[in-house]
């Protein structure tokens, strides 16, 4: 479906006036308003086609209605969430769940929902039923030279797909590892998965990047070979200039100091990318920000910090995605409240007053520097953030109007209410 183009307009205009009151403190007191609201504009955050259905566990999964049943269907669905948000403006494909049949039409798909394509990314961490080998004890660290020929190829196959899209990007995850003492060479595990990744990198394109994801625990759960960032860091410097380390929020042991990894891969040159999700105990996939959002913002505060120190491109030098399925909610809802919620950290880090962090900092001044961080975090920024959405022809409220316009009802009447998405 569709959103009627005159249902956006129609509906901020009713809410304008509220809008318009909380917004005159930011117009007439804050100086940094307005180049804080051009910022926000330009930050778009990549939709993964895997988000758009009801997730599960090993327990089960309980589909939720009007599921879609296609890659056009997803992309549908990501053309809906921009409409609505215009900070949704990228989907991210996962091989071989959204193959494309016909590049053309699909791109002219994208191109009629504004929507670019971001990362792609490759899936060896299931067999497919016409697979020949299985990744049953590993993919790119297998014993079996074979078995790591089939899943380079497999990479390979995806950076096509991806080339013939306009992607620029492809992300590895591997769930390879172990899962008893003993299992595994350690050693060998790390050399054989370099080796294979040093064969996919050979094939990347010259303007590509390759980002490598590290997860500490599960589907394995004595050892990841690609287990947290020093390994991955590892591994993309070893590569070469185009491979970068991604950093996906539920991939840490509980309470890592996520801002501080970023920190540090960020001045070295070798963050590449960022899966967004929030989780309370481990590989959680919830909304963004839903548990903790003073961690989300302390996270954009070193990205701010960062790039800027580095003169980077807020918007366009790091690839910024959504990896999150939940069980419960509906989906597109779910996505409509990530996204707000990374908007609020990256405009509440914006809002941050360096120099005078920096000279608490200098004065060992404790208590100010974390008045200083805290002083942004606790600033209702709402209203800047529906703003910029209103400027780029959004909705003030995304989740309100959807709720308003019953689309999920709708997507129920075209799609039926017992379909099921591809993807986990
Ligand atoms: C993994 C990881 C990857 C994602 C898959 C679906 O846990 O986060 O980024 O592609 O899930
Ligand atoms: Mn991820
Ligand atoms: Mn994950």
């Amino acid at each position: 479906m569709q959103l009627d183009p005159n249902a956006i307009a129609d509906y901020n205009q009713s809410q304008l006036e509220g809008h318009q009151r909380k917004l005159s403190y930011w117009t007439q007191e804050v100086a940094t308003a307005e180049p804080i609201i051009r910022k926000l504009i330009d930050f778009q955050i990549a939709i993964p086609s895997w988000a758009l259905g009801t997730g599960g566990t090993r327990f089960g999964r309980f589909a939720g209605g009007g599921e879609p049943r296609s890659l056009e269907e997803k992309m549908a669905d990501v053309g809906l969430l921009h409409a609505l948000n215009q900070a949704s403006g990228a989907i991210s494909l996962h091989i071989p769940w959204d193959i494309p049949t016909d590049y053309d039409a699909i791109k002219g798909l994208a191109a009629s929902y504004s929507l670019a394509f971001d990362a792609v990314n490759s899936n060896t961490f299931q067999d497919q039923p016409e697979q020949e080998l299985s990744y049953k004890f590993g993919s790119l660290q297998h014993v079996d030279a074979a078995v790591r020929q089939q899943a380079i190829d497999h990479n390979i196959d995806v950076i096509r797909h991806g080339e013939a899209l306009g992607s620029k990007a492809l992300t590895v995850w591997l769930s390879d590892g172990s899962c008893f003492p003993g299992q595994l060479n350690f050693r060998k595990a790390f050399g054989r998965t370099l080796d294979s990744l040093g064969e996919i990198y050979a094939a990347l394109p010259e303007d590509w990047k390759l980002f490598v994801e590290y997860k500490a625990f599960e589907p394995n759960f004595y050892s990841m070979t690609v287990g947290d960032w020093g390994s991955s860091f590892l591994y993309a410097s070893k590569l070469g200039p185009k491979a970068y380390t991604l950093v996906d929020l539920g991939h840490h042991l509980p309470n890592a100091n996520i801002e501080q990894i970023v920190s540090i891969l960020l001045n070295e040159g070798k963050l590449g990318g960022f899966h967004f999700n929030d989780s309370k105990y481990g590989d959680d996939d919830l909304t963004a920000g839903s548990i903790k959002p003073y961690q989300l913002f302390l996270i954009f505060n070193e990205l701010v910090d960062g790039m800027d120190a580095r003169g980077m491109n807020h918007a366009t030098s790091l690839g910024w995605m959504i990896d999150a399925s939940h069980n419960v909610k509906d989906p597109l809802e779910d996505l409509l409240q990530s996204v707000e919620a990374i908007q609020l950290a990256y405009a509440q880090a914006l809002l941050v007053d360096r120099q005078a962090l920096e000279e608490a900092r200098e004065a060992n001044d404790v208590a100010q520097a974390q008045e200083i961080l805290q002083d942004a975090f606790r600033t209702d920024v709402r209203p800047l953030v529906a703003e910029a959405r209103r400027r780029a022809g959004g909705a003030l409220q995304p989740l309100a109007l959807y709720r308003q316009l019953n689309v999920r009802q709708q997507l129920i009447g075209e799609r039926g209410a017992k379909t099921i998405a591809t993807g986990l």
